[in-house]
This record gives structure tokens, sequence and C-alpha cells, in this order.
């Protein structure tokens, strides 16, 4: 018997992965850059165990077993099981905890296949690049594989040898940054990033724009700016990639619609705070739901909360979810 017990946590993208170019091998359209988030927080947790005595591979999620046979998680078995480069061909018995809402617009798919991918990639002593083997499960997974700032390269080749996860820099290089996650809602979202963005890039005309105009620019911008530690860039950016991301589903048709009042009220309320602090200290971003992340400095916490919590007491506008996290 031999078991493995990793934890990955939730990455939080600045670019945003929206749209395929392949479904099948999950190869994007423009290369995406995210802060992973450390594991002491929103994180993943799975156990892999291999033993003679198990007769198939089953796999619990949150307590509860899941059909083994989803066709994401068989493509990563496979593809791990071919790379092993042990000789264990026992079945495997996989369990994995999130410790947070599941599939509400907070990456736990990212989160769960990374974390999924590094426990069997121990199990299996794969020791090159297993960004890729994530990817295949979870687009948004590749990123979570390591820490602090990530770039998802989207790759040029059409089997995606070369659509693998880099780090740009280590949590440390940026110790100051902060991430604060308002939970808006927490249930099951009801379209998902797949179908969301399948649609996006079949029927939007503002997505070729994004694509050929204004992601390659924006991509070297933000890489340096987090390399020369450039918040207010940094910010501008993240938030205009993030309202960008949510006008071509909204450019969709039918439109995909993510984002909700509250969502709205509280980009309203960090472009007011903003503008009354004469400077860009807070930064918005949201993924396919209506929960926001935002990106602050560690010294402009307390003030930013303090105004925060006047304006959205706990409980009443908002669920009382809000994490201070490091990255
Ligand atoms: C991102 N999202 O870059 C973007 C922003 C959501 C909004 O990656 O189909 O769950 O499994 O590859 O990875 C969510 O997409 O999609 C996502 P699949 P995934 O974080």
């Amino acid at each position: 018997m031999c078991t493995v017990t990793c934890l990955a946590s939730i990455n939080i993208a600045v670019i945003k992965y929206w749209g395929k170019r392949d479904e099948v091998l999950i190869l994007p359209v423009n290369d995406s850059i995210s802060a992973t988030l450390d594991t002491d927080h929103l994180h993943a947790k799975t156990t892999v165990m291999t033993s003679s005595t198990f007769k198939e591979d089953r796999i619990w999620l949150n307590g509860k077993e899941e059909d083994i046979k989803n066709p994401r998680l068989q493509n990563c078995l496979t593809q791990i099981r071919k790379r092993a480069r042990n000789s264990n061909q026992w079945k495997v018995h996989i369990c994995s905890e999130n410790n947070f809402p599941t599939a509400a617009g907070l990456a736990s798919s990212a989160a769960g296949y990374a974390c999924l991918v590094v426990a069997l990639a121990k199990l299996y002593q794969i020791e090159d690049d297993i960004t890729s083997l994530a990817r295949s499960g979870s687009g948004s997974a590749c990123r979570s594989v390591m820490g602090g700032f990530v770039k998802w390269c989207m790759g040029s080749e059409s089997n995606g040898a070369d659509s693998i996860a880099k780090q740009i820099v280590p949590a440390s290089h940026w110790p100051e940054m902060r991430i604060l996650i308002l939970v808006v809602n927490d249930t099951k979202k009801k379209i998902s990033s797949s179908i969301g963005m399948k649609r996006t890039i079949e029927t939007s005309d503002l997505m070729q724009h994004r694509i050929k105009h204004v992601l390659p620019n924006r991509v070297k911008i933000i890489e340096q700016a987090i390399i020369e530690k450039d918040f207010k860039t940094f910010a501008e950016h993240t938030i205009k990639d993030s309202n960008q991301m949510h006008a071509v589903c909204l450019d969709a048709y039918p439109p995909v619609i993510y984002m909700n009042d509250v969502s709205h009220t509280i980009i309203n309320f960090v472009h007011a705070y903003n503008e009354a602090v004469n400077e860009v200290k807070v930064a918005y971003t949201f993924d396919a739901g209506p929960n926001a992340t935002l990106y602050l400095l560690e010294e402009n916490v307390p003030e930013f909360v303090g105004v925060l919590d006047h304006f959205f007491p706990p409980g009443i506008n908002l669920e009382q979810y809000r994490k201070g996290l490091t990255f």
C-alpha cells in the first residue's frame, strides 16, 4: 500500500483565461496570469492511495463518491499512468476535500485538479513538467501547480506540448500583496465556465478584438508590472481585464451573465474609494460568478476594510465570508 497527501490552493487570474482553441486538449486562445494563494487559506486537500487489494479506481469529493468515469478525470489518470516512472499498476483511491464552496466561481476545479495531479505525480514518481497534466483536468488548474504569480503560456503546438504554466515570481517577491475575497453568493453557478467560454468564442465579435488587439500587449505590461512591483499598473490592467472578460460574456448570444447587482455595487465602491484616496490602492477582479476578489497592499488593508465594513456591514449586503489572504 502507498499513500500520498497534498494541498493545493486556488488561483485568482488577473489576465483571464476565457476561450479554448481545442476543447479536448484544453488549449486556450490566450496567455493568462494569476496569483496562487498560499495553502493556509482556501485549498483542496487530496489523498491518493494504491493497494493490491483495490479492485477499481474510485474517487470521493467532499465525502461523497463521484463517478470515476468523468472524462476529464480519466484523461488525467490515463496520461499520468503513461508517464509513470514506476511500474505501479494497482488501482487508485482518491479522496479530495475543499475547505471552501465548490463550483461557486472560486476556482475549486483549479485547486482540485492541481492537487490531484501533484499527488498522483508523487505516487507515480513523475518528475518533469506536470502543469500540462493538470491542464487536461481543468485549464486553470495548471496555474495552481505553482505558487506566486504564474503565467499559463497558451503555446502554439497543436498537440498542446508547449501549453504549460511557468512561475513569473514566487510569492516572496511581492510579500506585501494581499488578496481579499468577498463572497457575494456561494451557491453553484448557473452557467459553467466551459459552457460560458464556448458560447463567447462562438458568438462574440468583441472576443476577436480582445484576443488579437488587447491581450498580447496587456500580458506583457502586467508581467512587467509584477516584476517591478508596480501596483498602479498591475491594478489598472487587472480591473480592465476583468471588465473585458465580462464584456465579452455579455456580447455572447445569448449573453453569459455572472455578476449581479452586489458585484456592480462592489465595482462602484472600489472606484469611489480609489478616487477618494486619489490613488489606485485596490483592484477588483471577478471570475465566472458574482464574487469579488480584491488585490491590495498590506499597508492599505486596515483602512480599506474599515471603509468596507462601514458600507457593507457584515451580514447585510454581503455574506460574511471575508478573508484577508496572503498568496
Ligand atoms: C481564469 N476562469 O483565468 C478564468 C477566469 C474563470 C474566469 O479559468 O473548462 O474551470 O475546466 O478549462 O479552468 C475557469 O475555467 O475551465 C477559469 P475549464 P476552468 O481563472
